[in-house]
């Protein structure tokens, strides 16, 4: 028999265990460009699975409402020290479970039900949380929201103030999933300051960016940072809440005992990894060469005659409006995967498909700078990206076969973090 990874999970559940190994294989032979994944380190990857695991610590480091909090209380206090320090701000707060929880936290922490709020819409690339219809955010306050410019693709910060002045919105969110140029964060503290709104970075998807110096810090412009800590930051799943002195104790308050019980302890640990990793001086490195990556990535798809949102990028994504070649996001995406290339198919701005056939798909290219892959790849990633597309118009699997073997071969040669070689 050979040797097991997790052989202790293997012994007691077989079954699950080979789903495990199943996705260790998986992760390690695809090409995975979803703009919001990673590949956490082999060391943060052991933080998140400790018996740090088995303790119950509501409150907060020195303040708790269970005994035994000896070690507890210093992994906590690590992971805020570090959090402020790479970031450069007053305060931190790092047990929000995930990025959802964090900006209901925000929302608990400075609006009430019924409350006007603002933030970019959905199908333009904001998020659910940001006061979309569908999610909590957008039944319990009044969520008003802003877009791009159709013919640029870009936040149009005039129709913004316009916005922001008309409704006078108690928070404003900016920020988004599925943005692939620079968020300008002193234009939304400017309109912020002017309608008398609290606002709110969510840099979820670019933390890793800000921290490596490859995106302008919100630090210093706005009243809130959220951020989940998994997605460039390469930590594990979770979130932060940062802020400036004044909103400290309403943010704590509102995470705990506002929304949640205990944090999740395991996490914590991990998350005072990864931002230990993030302040060396290769994780500057790593963020520019994500930037890098992403704009070669985009010129070689221009060449190929895709048409981006935007026309390119500034930061790790890239959104394609697969219109003009007759293949909907949705069949791409499912060919792709079968071409052992991960994305995700999403909606563009002014989409007139619906969110769940969209008319793009949306890549990035932090997991694979996490594994070494540099700008002299890119062609090649666009290559296959191209070639699976036009597969799929053509429905001609062999060709998909083709381009899966081809990816499988180059990761091999470039083996992720955290996974077994
Ligand atoms: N699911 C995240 C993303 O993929 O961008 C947003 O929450």
């Amino acid at each position: 028999m050979t040797a097991h990874r997790q052989p202790a999970l293997f012994a007691t559940d077989p079954e699950l265990a080979a789903l495990v190994s199943a996705e260790e294989t998986l992760q390690a032979e695809t090409l995975r460009l979803i703009p919001s994944e990673n590949y956490v380190s082999a060391a943060v990857l052991e933080a998140s699975g400790t018996v740090l695991q088995n303790k119950y610590s509501e409150g907060y480091p020195g303040r708790r409402y269970y005994e035994g909090q000896q070690n507890i209380d210093r992994v906590e206090a690590l992971a805020v020290e570090r959090a402020k320090g790479l970031f450069g701000v007053d305060h931190a707060n790092v047990q929000p479970y995930s990025g959802s929880p964090a900006n209901l936290a925000v929302y608990l922490a400075f609006a009430k039900p019924g409350d006007t709020v603002m933030g970019m819409a959905l199908p333009m690339g904001g998020h659910l949380t940001h006061g979309w219809g569908v999610s909590a955010t957008g039944s319990w306050f009044r969520g008003v929201q802003y877009g791009v410019s159709a013919d640029t693709g870009l936040i149009d910060y005039d129709a913004v103030r316009a916005l922001a002045l008309a409704e006078r919105p108690k928070i404003i969110f900016c920020g988004g999933t599925a943005l692939p140029r620079t968020i300008d964060f002193e234009a939304f503290a400017s309109i912020a300051e002017e309608a008398g709104s609290v606002l709110v970075a969510d840099v979820a998807h670019i933390a890793g960016l800000i921290a490596g110096g490859a995106h302008p810090s919100p630090a210093g412009h706005v009243d809130v940072i959220s951020t989940t800590t998994h997605k460039t930051l390469r930590g594990p799943r979770g979130a932060m809440l940062m802020c400036r002195e004044e909103h400290a104790k309403a943010i704590d308050k509102a995470v705990f005992p506002g929304l949640q019980g205990g944090p999740h302890n395991q996490t914590t640990a991990g998350i005072a990894v990864a931002l230990h990793e993030a302040a060396q001086p290769s994780f500057v490195s790593y963020a520019h060469a994500v930037v890098a990556n992403a704009k070669a990535l985009a010129a070689a798809l221009l060449e190929r005659g895709f048409d981006l949102v935007s026309g390119g990028t500034d930061n790790h994504l890239i959104l394609i409006d697969l219109t003009g070649k007759d293949v909907p996001g949705k069949v791409a995406a499912k060919a792709l995967d079968r071409a052992g290339i991960v994305v995700n198919y999403n909606t563009v701005p002014f989409d007139p498909r619906k969110p769940f056939d969209p008319s793009g798909i949306r890549i990035g290219t932090p997991s694979l700078t996490s594994r070494g892959l540099t700008v002299a790849h890119m062609p090649v990633v666009a290559d296959w990206i191209s070639r699976a597309v036009d597969a799929a118009a053509k429905a001609d699997e062999p060709a998909l076969a083709a381009i899966r073997s081809e990816v499988a071969d180059l990761m091999t040669a470039f083996p992720a973090p955290g996974l077994p070689l």
